[in-house]
């Protein structure tokens, strides 16, 4: 529905055209990002030889390419749906997906032109220490890259708040906060994608302001030397980037979950109390949990440590509060659900973030973190939240944005589906059994007493990477016949 010439309701109007050409582009990206994925992995094992040089400019095109389309999806699904809510401008989206692209011509040729290696953290100074990998113009354009993005969702999160907070009477209305905190009746709140929705362009936000502060920072001391950058107070700024924005990347593309189940059961989601409270809680822990990244940091102050563990042990609850809970309880309630490839996938997301959050917040704590933190069990468990969790979900929205009516999981796309489970938990399951048994995370070269672990984690992986080839093909089929 268009209500003026530049002002649009995703739902019927041309953004939906956008929107599904940039979840193509998310779905080919991952595709993409998993082979080369798949080749670090049979490397580790011996089965490919790839130059230690290459596995790492592989290893940053993957980590940065992988983060950063997690990141676009997520953000499609928020705009997607705060576009049933209230009405945004639809040249917003277009400059976000302009800058997102341009940032990844800059980043490729960073990696590959210009032979950049430094890992998509680009922790400080390592950007500048290349060992003569590679020059400072191609740490800088990496930068630069990463710099084009951030303005893209800035954008993106300030259109989509404006939005909110004039429609739902400031930033505690679209929190809910009425219902959390006073007696404001639930049957008023905002709907749970909203709240959702303002938490999460809230603490992303504030993220990549942080971020673009240090990225700006590390660019002004690649291109003069002289000037130098606290190496600690940089660590703090790239790490609480880093984990707010691969966190928001999930709870972003949540709000799918909470938008797509009720079409499928015919109950409408209401945003209660606990729930309400939840994600207020989720917008202050996302940010304050971030020292767990540092407590291998001995400069760091024992305080902030000392609250990273704490953070961790009780983000779980409001985490699962918002997922896995919220979900159960809601479909106890319903009438049944009718499961198709959407749907499935939607749900295996759920199950697999609050799955993967246990070995993190195992990592959050001190102690396990001293034995842990370098080995595969990292990871083993961001992989668990990322491929059963976000891309679950981004998948599952690609497959609800063609649905067809009455479709069921069953027969050849039922098989796809539990490929992907199947080869997504061996594949995970392998990593966090490598870390168990202290195998470091990061080398490229493995001893010949770790190949068997990669090399049945590559035969998982390549599961993986042939279900996505068939979503992604089943995408493509359905966008082309309309
Ligand atoms: C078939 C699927 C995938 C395969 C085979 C794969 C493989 C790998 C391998 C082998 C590594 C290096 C591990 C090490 O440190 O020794 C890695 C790192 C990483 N992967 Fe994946 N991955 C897959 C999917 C994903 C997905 C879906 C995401 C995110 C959405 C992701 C994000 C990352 C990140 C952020 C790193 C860290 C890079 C670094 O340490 O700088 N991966 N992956
Ligand atoms: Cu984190």
């Amino acid at each position: 529905m268009t209500t003026m010439t530049d002002v649009t309701t995703v739902e019927h109007g041309p953004q939906t055209g956008a929107v599904k050409l940039t979840m193509l582009i998310a779905g080919a990206v991952f595709l993409l990002m998993m082979i080369f994925g798949l080749a670090m992995r049979a490397a580790q094992g011996a089965l490919v030889e790839i130059e230690p040089g290459l596995f790492y400019q592989l290893m940053t095109v993957h980590g940065a390419g992988m983060v950063g389309t997690a990141g676009l999806s997520g953000a499609t699904i928020l705009w997607y749906f705060t576009g049933r809510h209230v009405p945004l401008i639809a040249g917003v989206f277009h400059a976000f997906l302009a800058l997102f692209l341009l940032g990844v011509v800059l980043i490729l040729g960073a990696i590959f032109l210009g032979g950049y290696a430094g890992a998509w953290t680009f922790l400080y100074p390592l950007p500048a220490f290349s060992a003569g990998q590679w020059e400072a113009g191609a740490a800088v354009t990496f930068l630069l890259g990463y710099t084009s993005i951030g303005v893209g969702f800035l954008l993106l999160h300030l259109e989509v708040m404006r939005k909110l907070i004039a429609a739902y009477g400031g930033i505690g209305g679209a929190m809910a906060w009425p219902v959390a905190f006073g007696r404001g009746d639930p049957k008023d709140a905002p709907p749970p994608g909203v709240v959702a929705a303002m938490a999460s362009s809230i603490f992303n936000t504030i993220g990549i302001v942080i971020g673009a502060a240090v990225l700006v920072a590390s660019i002004v001391n690649l291109a003069f030397p002289g000037f130098a950058v606290d190496a600690l107070l940089a660590k703090n700024m790239i790490f609480f980037f880093g984990h707010v924005f691969i966190n928001a990347a999930i709870y972003m593309a949540v709000i799918a979950v909470y938008e797509i189940v009720p079409d499928y059961t015919g109950k409408p989601w209401k945003c209660s109390r606990a729930f309400a409270l939840s994600w207020t809680v989720v917008l202050f822990f996302v940010m304050a949990v971030y020292p767990h990244h540092l407590l291998q940091d001995v400069a760091m102050p024992g305080w902030a440590l000392a609250m990273g563990q704490i953070v961790s042990y009780f983000s779980g609850i409001p985490l699962i509060a918002v997922t896995a809970f919220s979900l159960l309880v809601y479909l106890r309630g319903a009438n049944g659900m009718r499961w198709d490839l959407a749907t499935g996938l939607l749900v295996l997301g759920v199950a697999g973030w609050t799955a993967g959050s246990a070995p993190a917040i195992l990592d959050g704590m001190i102690v396990v973190n001293k034995v842990m933190h370098n080995t595969q069990w990292v990871p083993g468990h961001f992989h668990t939240y990322l491929i059963l969790g976000e891309v679950a979900m981004a998948f599952g929205f690609m497959a609800w944005l063609t649905r067809r009516e009455g479709e069921t999981l069953r027969g050849p796309v039922a098989t796809v589906f539990w490929a992907y489970v199947l080869g997504g938990a061996g594949f995970v399951l392998m990593f966090l059994v490598s870390g168990a048994l202290s195998v470091p995370r990061r080398w490229a070269v493995h001893l010949p007493e770790w190949h068997l672990q990669a090399q049945i984690a590559t035969a998982f992986a390549a599961l993986v990477v042939l279900a996505v080839t068939a979503f992604v093909l089943r995408y493509v089929a359905r966008l082309g016949r309309g």
